[in-house]
């Protein structure tokens, strides 16, 4: 009997730490080698057993500067990069479309989103100095083919572990 239970205690104390290691690893963010519309670009990440970017808190989007600026689809003049937020089911409402949760942070440039044309849904990275564009997000037309980023997948949405 009590062999029984020390049994049971080591299995869950196993997948305890399990889950530990599990729920602090560190979102991890990847540029993509190729141009894609944001559509394709959220296919080809869920394809590698990835999701396209989700960025919560100003360190996160640092991280994702950093691996952009690494990336070989860096230059100085001009960087754009899909990531994984859009407005299509409610203008003006951006969702993080691997998760269902509403965007709360995003280093928007001032003035955006601004769904300009009345035809911008898609969030994306953009670099381009010389146009005021500082590693800013900015919605843009979904249909365009830009680099991407994708992330490794450790949102508690996405193991079923929810906190309601
Ligand atoms: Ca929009
Ligand atoms: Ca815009």
């Amino acid at each position: 009997m009590q062999q029984t239970i020390l049994a049971i205690l080591g299995i869950f104390c196993v997948f305890a730490v399990a889950q530990q290691i599990h729920c602090t690893s560190p979102v991890r963010y990847v540029v993509s080698e190729f141009k894609a519309n944001w559509f394709r670009a959220s296919e080809y990440c869920f394809y590698r057993g990835m999701q396209l970017a989700i960025v919560k808190t100003p360190e996160e989007h640092r991280q994702m500067v950093e691996v952009s600026k690494d990336s070989h689809a860096f230059s100085n003049d001009s960087f754009i990069a899909w990531f994984g937020g859009n407005d299509l089911a409610e203008e003006g409402i951006f969702i993080w479309h691997a998760t269902g949760e509403r965007v709360r942070y995003a280093n928007w440039r001032p003035g955006q989103p601004d769904n300009y044309g009345g035809d911008e849904d898609c969030m994306a990275l953009m670099n381009i100095p010389a146009s005021g564009w500082q590693w800013h997000a900015n919605d843009g037309p979904c249909q365009n083919a830009h680099y991407f980023i994708c992330q490794n997948i450790n949102d508690p949405f996405r193991r079923g572990v929810t906190t309601f």
